[in-house]
C-alpha cells in the first residue's frame, strides 16, 4: 500500500470516527454488571431481553443474521368477556355440605359441573413478530461478544472481520416508546444489510412504505385444544420499523428494506394493538404507531441518552457488593455452570440486579403487569398461557418492587388489582352471593376473576386478598397517605367485605372457629374446607384494613367487626410431626416434596409467624420447610430463599440460592430440576420470570428485614438477619424498609461495620443487630450513620 493511500485511509477513518456520535462510556460498575456470551444465541432462552415496560425484545445476536423476537404487552387472544357463572351460587351450600361430610370427590364433581368460570379456561399472551437483519455471508468473524449491560439497559454484539470491528446496540426506550437497534462499524461504508419483519400470526401482512416496514394483522380465534370450544379473538395490531441510514442507500426490495454501503444504520421499531382496557378494544394501532414515530427526531445519540438516563434513574438506586470472585470476564453460562465450585459472589449480585433489570424492563407505569414470563414470549401457546397466576407467581413478581427501591414499577400491578376488583365484584355476587370482590387463582388481560381449569385447585378464594398485601406494602414502604386513602383502602376494604360474609362457622370444630371454604391449599390436596394459607391471608387482610382505617380515621364500625371476626378465624395449628399444619386436619405427609409451601405464607410474605411472638409456630414452620426439602421448581426455590431468610438461617438460604443458580439447558424438562437457563432466566422449567424476581427479593431479605414492630408500634429494622458464612465482606446500598427508610449496610469479617439510615417519612424506628438494639429518631429527609458500637 502506498504512503498516499495509507494516509488517505487514515484520514477517512479519523473523519468517520469524528462523525459517528459518541456512545456514553461504560464506567467500571457498568461493565461488571453484564451478562456476557462468546457466541450468538441458538435457543430463545439464550437470547438477551430488553424492554420498556410495554415493548420487549429478545436479542439473538447472530453475526450474519440478527433476530430480535418482539412482544407488545397488550397482544392477547380472546375478547372482552366476563367469566362469571350466573348460577354458581345456587350450588355453594351443597358443595360445602359435601365437604363437611367428607365427600371430597363428590364435592369436586358437583363444583366442576356447576361452579366454574365460563368458559373454563383463560386466554393467551401472544408473540408479536420477529425483526430480521440479514448481513449476508460473514467469513472470518473473530472476537465475537454478545452482552447485556444491566446498568445502561443496552444489549450489544461486537465482532471483528478482517480489520473492521462491527458493533450493534439494542435498547428499548421508555421515554420514546420504541426499540432502537443501531449498527456501526469502525470504518466507513461497511454496513450492508436487508431488514425484514415476520409474524407468527396467520392473519398478518407486511409491506414497505418509503423507509418504513409495516406489519399489520389481527389475532385469530382458535378451538381450545383440550376442551374443543371456539375461543374468538378480536385484537388488531400493527408494528412499524423505520430505517435511518447514515451515508448509504436504502431501497425497497419486495417486503424488505436493503441498506447498502452505510456508515451506520439505526432501526426504530414500534408496535401497538387496538386494546384500550379490559372492556374496550376500540384503539387504532396504526395511528398509535404513527403518533409514536412522528414524535421522534431519530437522533440516535439523543435517544440513547434519554433511555440511559431514564433507566439509570431507577436502576442505580440500589447497589450490592459481595466481593469480586474473579469470574466476571467469563461467559455467563460458564459462570453458572461453575457456580457449585466457585461460589462466585458476583454471580449472585448479577442475579439480584438482573431481577431489578427485568422488573424495570417489564413493568412501568401505564404498562401491563409482568406476566408469568414478564414481557417476553415467543410461543403462540405459551405455558399456562403466560398469564397471571395469583396463587404465588404474580405476587412473587412484585416482591422486590418496594424493598429494591422500584416503587414506580409496582404501579401496573395496582392497575390490575383495580380492574380485578371491578370484575371480581360480579364474581363475588354470582358465585358466593357475597358483597365486595373476589379473585381466584388466575387472571388474564380481560381480568377474569372466576374459578378456572378444575375445581380441585381453581376454587381458591384468596387471590384478591393476597394482591391487597401489595397495596398495603406500598403504603408501609412510602407512607403515602393519599395512595392509601384514594387507591389502596377502598379496594382492601371491599376485599375484606367479601370475607365478612364468606367465612363460615365450622360445625365440626371444638373452638367456634370461622373457616374459609370451599377452597384449597394451592395446589395440593384438592377442594377442602379451611386451608391454613387462606386463614393467614385473610387475617393479614383484616389486620391491614383495621390499621388503614385507623390511620385514615374512617369506618369505626367496620373496624370493630373485622377485629371481632379476625379473632375467630381458625388459628395456625401444630401437628403430629411438629409441623405447621397445612390444613385444619393433621394430615400432612412428611415425605411430600410439593413445590408449593403455602401454609408458610404467615412466615413470608406474611408476618404473623415470628420467632419473638410465636416461637412454637416458628419452630413448626421450620419443621415443615425441612420436610418439603431444598428442591422444587425455579419459583419454589426462590420462595424458599425468602423462607430461610425469615427463619434467620443464612447458610440454608444460600444453599437454596445455589440450587436456584443451577444451569438448566432444556426448556422442555418437566417440573424437575428448576434452576436457570443460560440467559439467567428462571427455569420452572419452562421459563417463568417469578423465580428471578423471587430471588431478587430473597437476597435483601437475608440482609435487612422490616416486617416486625416493637411494642411502641415502631418499625424494627433487623440488620443482617441471615448473612451466610460465604459472604464475610460486603455492602448494600439503597434498600427500602417499612416505615419509609432507605438503608445502607456494610459488613466485614461477617460482622456489621456500618449502617446508614435515611428517614423519608420522619418516623422513629428501632434498629436491631443480633441481640443488640439502637433507637433512632430522624426528621424526614435526615440520614444518620451508625457503627456496631452504637448498639446496646
Ligand atoms: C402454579 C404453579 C405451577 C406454575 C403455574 C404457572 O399453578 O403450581 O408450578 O408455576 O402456576
Amino acid at each position: 500500500m502506498t504512503l498516499k493511500r495509507l494516509t488517505c485511509s487514515f484520514l477517512s477513518t479519523l473523519f468517520f470516527l469524528l462523525l459517528v456520535p459518541c456512545v456514553p462510556c461504560d464506567d467500571g460498575e457498568s461493565r461488571s454488571l453484564r451478562l456476557l456470551f462468546d457466541r450468538p444465541a441458538t435457543e430463545w432462552t439464550e437470547a438477551l431481553p430488553v424492554g420498556n415496560g410495554t415493548l420487549g425484545g429478545m436479542v439473538f445476536g447472530g453475526a450474519a443474521k440478527e433476530q430480535i423476537q418482539f412482544n407488545e404487552d397488550t397482544l392477547w387472544t380472546g375478547i372482552p368477556h366476563d367469566y362469571s357463572n350466573a348460577r354458581a351460587s345456587e350450588y355453594l351450600a351443597e358443595i360445602r355440605r359435601l365437604l363437611f361430610d367428607g365427600k371430597q370427590k363428590e364435592a369436586e364433581r358437583l363444583a366442576h359441573q356447576n361452579f366454574m368460570s365460563l368458559p373454563l379456561r383463560q386466554v393467551r399472551y401472544q408473540p408479536f413478530g420477529d425483526l430480521w437483519i440479514d448481513l449476508g455471508e460473514r467469513s472470518g468473524v473473530t472476537d465475537y461478544q454478545r452482552a447485556l449491560d444491566l446498568d445502561r439497559g443496552v444489549a450489544s454484539v461486537t465482532y471483528r472481520e478482517g480489520d473492521v470491528t462491527f458493533r450493534r446496540e439494542i435498547f428499548a426506550s421508555h421515554p420514546d416508546r420504541v426499540m432502537v437497534i443501531r449498527l456501526t462499524a469502525d470504518k466507513p461504508g461497511q454496513i450492508d444489510c436487508a431488514v425484514s419483519v415476520t409474524s407468527p400470526h396467520v392473519e398478518s401482512r407486511t409491506s414497505v412504505q418509503d423507509d418504513t416496514l409495516v406489519l399489520a394483522g389481527r389475532v385469530a380465534g382458535y378451538h381450545h385444544p383440550r376442551d374443543g370450544y371456539f375461543q374468538p379473538s378480536i385484537l388488531r395490531f400493527e408494528s412499524r420499523v423505520r430505517v435511518v441510514e447514515q451515508k448509504g442507500t436504502v431501497t425497497a426490495e419486495g417486503e424488505t428494506l436493503r441498506v447498502a454501503r452505510a456508515d451506520a444504520v439505526t432501526l426504530v421499531l414500534t408496535a401497538a394493538t387496538s386494546f384500550e382496557d379490559f372492556a374496550n378494544v376500540g384503539g387504532d394501532p396504526a395511528a398509535r404507531c404513527e403518533q409514536i414515530l412522528s414524535a421522534l427526531d431519530f437522533d440516535h445519540g439523543a435517544m440513547l441518552k434519554r433511555h440511559v438516563d431514564d433507566h439509570q434513574s431507577l436502576f442505580k438506586r440500589v447497589s450490592l457488593d459481595l466481593g469480586d470472585g474473579g469470574q466476571k470476564h467469563k461467559p455467563t453460562d460458564l459462570r453458572i455452570k461453575e457456580f457449585p465450585e466457585t461460589n462466585d459472589p458476583h454471580l449472585v449480585v448479577l442475579a439480584f440486579q438482573y431481577g431489578r433489570y427485568l422488573l424495570i424492563a417489564s413493568s412501568r407505569p401505564g404498562s401491563q403487569p409482568a406476566t408469568l414470563q414478564g414481557l417476553w414470549n415467543n410461543l403462540m401457546r405459551p405455558p399456562w398461557e403466560s398469564k397471571y397466576t395469583t396463587n404465588i407467581n404474580a405476587e412473587m413478581n412484585y416482591r422486590p418492587a418496594e424493598v429494591c427501591n422500584l416503587s414506580e414499577c409496582h404501579e401496573p400491578l395496582f392497575d390490575l388489582i383495580e380492574d380485578c376488583a371491578w370484575t371480581g365484584r360480579k364474581t363475588a355476587r354470582m358465585h358466593y352471593d357475597c358483597p365486595g370482590w373476589v379473585l381466584h387463582h388466575n387472571t388474564d388481560i380481560w381480568r377474569g376473576a372466576a374459578p378456572i381449569n378444575a375445581s380441585n385447585h381453581g376454587i381458591w378464594v384468596t387471590g384478591g386478598a393476597w394482591l391487597c398485601q401489595h397495596l398495603w406494602w406500598r403504603y408501609e414502604f412510602t407512607l403515602d397517605r393519599e395512595f392509601l386513602a384514594k387507591r389502596a383502602y377502598p379496594i382492601m376494604k371491599e376485599a375484606a367485605l367479601f370475607f365478612t360474609e364468606y367465612l363460615i362457622d365450622d360445625p365440626r370444630d371444638e373452638g367456634d372457629w370461622l373457616i374459609s371454604g370451599p377452597s384449597n391449599s394451592p395446589e395440593i390436596g384438592g377442594l377442602v374446607m379451611g386451608p391454613t394459607m387462606d386463614h393467614q391471608i385473610i387475617r393479614n387482610l383484616f389486620a391491614n384494613c383495621i390499621a388503614a382505617s385507623r390511620i385514615l380515621d374512617v369506618d369505626p364500625a367496620l373496624r370493630e367487626k373485622l377485629t371481632a371476626l379476625r379473632a375467630r378465624i381458625a388459628p395456625n395449628r401444630i401437628g403430629q410431626h411438629g409441623q405447621l399444619q397445612e390444613w385444619l386436619e393433621d394430615k400432612d405427609d412428611p415425605g411430600n416434596k410439593h413445590r408449593h409451601v403455602s401454609h408458610l405464607w404467615g412466615l413470608f410474605p406474611g408476618n404473623e409467624i415470628t420467632l419473638e411472638k410465636e416461637p412454637d409456630l416458628f419452630a413448626a414452620a421450620r419443621k415443615s420447610l425441612h420436610m418439603r426439602g431444598d428442591g422444587g421448581t425455579g419459583w419454589s426455590m426462590a420462595w424458599k430463599v425468602n423462607f430461610w431468610a425469615r427463619l434467620k438461617d443464612g447458610d440454608r438460604a444460600y444453599k437454596l440460592l445455589g440450587n436456584f443458580l443451577r444451569l438448566t439447558c432444556s426448556p422442555r424438562t418437566e417440573y424437575r430440576g428448576g434452576g436457570v437457563y443460560p440467559n439467567l432466566f428462571c427455569a420452572h422449567p419452562p421459563f417463568q420470570i417469578d423465580g428471578n424476581l423471587g430471588v431478587t427479593s430473597g437476597i435483601p431479605e437475608m440482609l435487612l428485614q422490616s416486617h416486625r414492630q416493637n411494642d411502641k408500634g415502631e418499625t424494627i429494622l433487623d440488620l443482617l438477619p441471615a448473612l451466610p458464612a460465604v459472604w464475610p465482606e460486603g455492602s448494600v446500598k439503597g434498600l427500602r424498609a417499612r416505615g419509609a427508610f432507605e438503608v445502607d449496610i456494610a459488613w466485614e469479617g461477617g460482622l456489621l461495620s456500618r449502617v446508614a439510615i435515611k428517614s423519608l417519612g420522619g418516623r422513629p424506628c428501632e434498629i436491631r443487630y443480633g441481640s443488640k438494639s439502637a433507637a433512632l429518631v430522624l426528621k424526614g429527609g435526615e440520614r444518620k450513620e451508625l457503627t456496631s458500637r452504637d448498639f446496646r
